[in-house]
């Protein structure tokens, strides 16, 4: 696939900076990000390209598939490329389906729409892009809803409102992509999975001063829930079955069919 994605290395927590700040997700953000999240996030790659042979299984024709908190579009381009592949052994698939990317951040979408737009043989599958808080987006007719890593950056309190806000939204036999940072309440599976997160951030080429300036960054901005409150919140908004489909260390992802 053609994704017009740059290689600039992520170096933006390398040097002491003194006071860290609270993470933004701004242009700086932008040019390093899919080398910070191929070298931050375990099991990345293989968790867009399997949200998208998911999106393949689980459209419905005539519906909405959404990614919330979109970012440069990986989870998108994924879907759509799938979707794509899947048409040619089944050629009325995803007949009459758009896809919506959602992301709040506008430095964000203007790299997305570029790279949208490299993606060929496309033009019976639109992409709507929308710069929008996803708590306040109108979400209506989805078969398929992706939210990579994107729960994890909105305020706890409301985190029930918005997962009952996709499953209000989504067709019976929908899914629900949700990949998530988690916690774990278990003191000593807590501390292992953070130690062999640092220690696969490291293989990756960070530097310990490196982990310790993003890991205070993002503090106060990303704060990860545990399995069992993700579980427990998919019941609660009505999705029938939900499983964690991958892991690995602090790092899941789960789908919540309704
Ligand atoms: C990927 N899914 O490549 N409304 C909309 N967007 C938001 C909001 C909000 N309230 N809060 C945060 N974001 C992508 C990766 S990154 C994950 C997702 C990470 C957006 C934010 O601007 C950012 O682009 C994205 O959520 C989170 O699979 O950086 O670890």
């Amino acid at each position: 696939m053609k994704t017009g994605f740059n290689q600039q290395r992520d170096s933006l927590f390398a040097n002491p900076l003194g006071e860290v700040s609270d993470f933004t997700f701004d242009k700086r953000v932008v040019d390093v990000f899919p080398d910070m999240l191929k070298r931050s996030i375990p099991g990345y790659e293989a968790i867009i390209s399997q949200t998208g042979l998911l999106a393949a299984r689980f459209v419905q024709p005539e519906t909405h598939l959404y990614d919330l908190g979109c970012s440069l579009g990986a989870t998108t381009l994924s879907m759509r490329q799938s979707l794509m592949d899947a048409r040619k052994e089944e050629p009325a698939l995803a007949q009459g389906c758009v896809i919506h990317a959602i992301d709040n951040s506008q430095a964000m979408l203007d790299k997305c729409a570029e790279l949208i737009a490299t993606q060929v043989d496309t033009d019976t599958l639109p992409v709507h892009l929308a710069c929008d808080d996803i708590q306040h987006s109108k979400l209506e007719n989805a078969s398929v809803v992706a939210m990579n890593f994107t729960l994890q950056f909105i305020s706890p309190q409301y985190r029930d409102a918005l997962i009952q806000s996709i499953a209000r939204a989504m067709k019976p036999g929908g899914v629900l992509i949700l990949s998530e940072k988690v916690t774990f309440d278990d003191p000593v599976l807590s501390e292992l999975h953070i130690n062999m997160y640092h220690n696969f951030k490291r293989a990756n080429g960070y530097s310990d001063l490196e982990i310790s300036q993003k890991r205070t960054a993002l503090e106060n901005v990303l704060i990860p829930d545990t399995l069992n409150t993700h579980a427990n919140r998919l019941a609660n908004a009505g999705f029938k079955s939900s499983s964690v489909w991958f892991q690995c260390f602090n790092f899941a992802s789960i789908i919540a069919i309704k």
